[in-house]
């Protein structure tokens, strides 16, 4: 196989971007961007806050009342979510982005990776000159910054995307790939979260280097086959997975709320259990193949997570929604220490007579 080079492009402090973005004068300003859960008027969680907050420790799911004691004297600004303008604003990105690769897979309202192997004729020396290309054709016709991280695989480009941020652009070539990852953390691959990270240091693994080189057959039989085996692939940098449009699908979701917090994955599962059979119902009477299921997640913390899996065939059938369902529900709760308030399930349907995708927030609404 030709080497590819993927791109993961990333929005700097998106939701916080975009009010600055329609508020100039509000630029080096604390900005925070808050979900209020309206139980008093100041009760809520930081969604984002821009890089002048985050120096006074501000980040994402910590409670509001705390954001504004520690900025306080500093004229902070605060302004609830708001992800239909959000949403305007990266479909705006996403269609230029569309115009500079072969394929674009977008993940979330702020990421999207971009399969520009033919675009730079598979040259990585090109792929800098385009990556700058393309970030400098956003601001100017959009105003919206972002990080490109160029690998030859979406893990590369996802890890060496996050190593340098705000406006960064970290380019990994194969060759550098082990050593790119051999001295990160492990805690730096998706999947693996605190108590995952804590196990791995029990058996002297620190860092993505020592997981690599840690027999595969231990890894399967204490992670299990499919953890075992994604932790060793990524690990050495093998990671074969498409970047795939996801446009021509219609998304089914369902959401509820758990009867009490939880962080027990069959508790969670009795629960999507529940709510697959309803989103089951419907693909079924729609009559479609879907080829993504994704779990929607909002911790105690009101910070709300979403993740998918793309199957290989599109499937029909419940028992591959909820086996995908708890896999996704596995790898996140080994990712994530907090409990959970309330679960969603998606699957994207195919049907090239439907609309597009509808976008992130409508899984919300239902
Ligand atoms: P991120 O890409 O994680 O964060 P960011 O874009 O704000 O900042 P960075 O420069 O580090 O990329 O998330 C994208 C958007 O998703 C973010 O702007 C707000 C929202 N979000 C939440 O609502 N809750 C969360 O816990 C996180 C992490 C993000
Ligand atoms: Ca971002």
């Amino acid at each position: 196989m030709q080497t590819r080079i993927i791109m993961l492009a990333d929005f700097d402090y998106f939701f916080a971007q975009c009010e600055e973005l329609r508020n100039p004068t509000i630029k080096g300003k604390p900005v925070v961007v808050g979900v209020y859960s309206g139980r008093t008027e100041e009760s809520g969680a930081v969604s984002t806050s821009n890089y002048i907050a985050r120096k006074y420790g501000v980040k994402s799911g910590l409670p509001l009342f705390l954001a504004k004691k520690k900025l306080e004297g500093l004229d902070p600004v605060f302004f609830h979510v708001d992800h239909e303008y959000y949403d305007q604003i990266s479909d705006l990105i996403m269609a230029i982005f569309r115009t500079y690769a072969t394929a674009i897979e977008q993940v979330s309202v702020d990421e999207a990776y971009l399969d520009v192997t033919e675009q730079v004729q598979g040259s990585f020396e090109k792929a800098h000159e385009y990556a700058l290309k393309i970030k400098a054709d956003v601001k100017s016709q959009v105003g919206i910054s972002f990080t490109i991280g160029v690998g030859s695989n979406k893990i590369i480009a996802k890890i060496a995307c996050d190593s340098q941020k705000p406006d960064g652009l970290t380019i990994v070539k194969p060759e550098e790939a082990q050593s790119f990852l051999a001295p990160l953390a492990v805690d730096r691959l998706l999947g693996v979260g605190k108590k995952t990270t804590a196990r791995m240091e029990e058996m002297g693994i620190k860092t993505i280097g020592d997981l690599a080189k840690y027999d595969c057959q231990c890894l399967i039989e204490i992670f299990g086959k499919v953890l075992g085996i994604y932790f060793h692939n990524t690990a050495n940098a093998i990671d074969n997975e498409p970047v795939q449009e996801q446009g021509e699908a219609e998304s089914i979701s369902k959401i509820g709320t758990l009867k009490a917090d939880s962080h027990d994955l069959d508790y969670i599962a009795q629960k999507t259990d529940e709510l697959t059979d309803i989103v089951f119902k419907e693909v079924t009477e729609k009559g479609y193949g879907f080829k993504t299921v994704s779990i929607y997640v909002v911790n105690v913390n009101l910070t709300s997570k979403s993740r998918s899996i793309t199957l290989e065939q599109p499937a029909k059938d419940k028992e591959t929604i909820r086996r995908n369902v708890r896999l996704l529900f596995e790898k996140y709760l080994a990712e994530s220490e907090l409990e959970i308030r309330r679960v969603g399930v998606k699957v994207a349907t195919f049907s090239k007579e439907e609309p597009k995708q509808k976008s992130l927030t409508s899984f919300f609404s239902s």
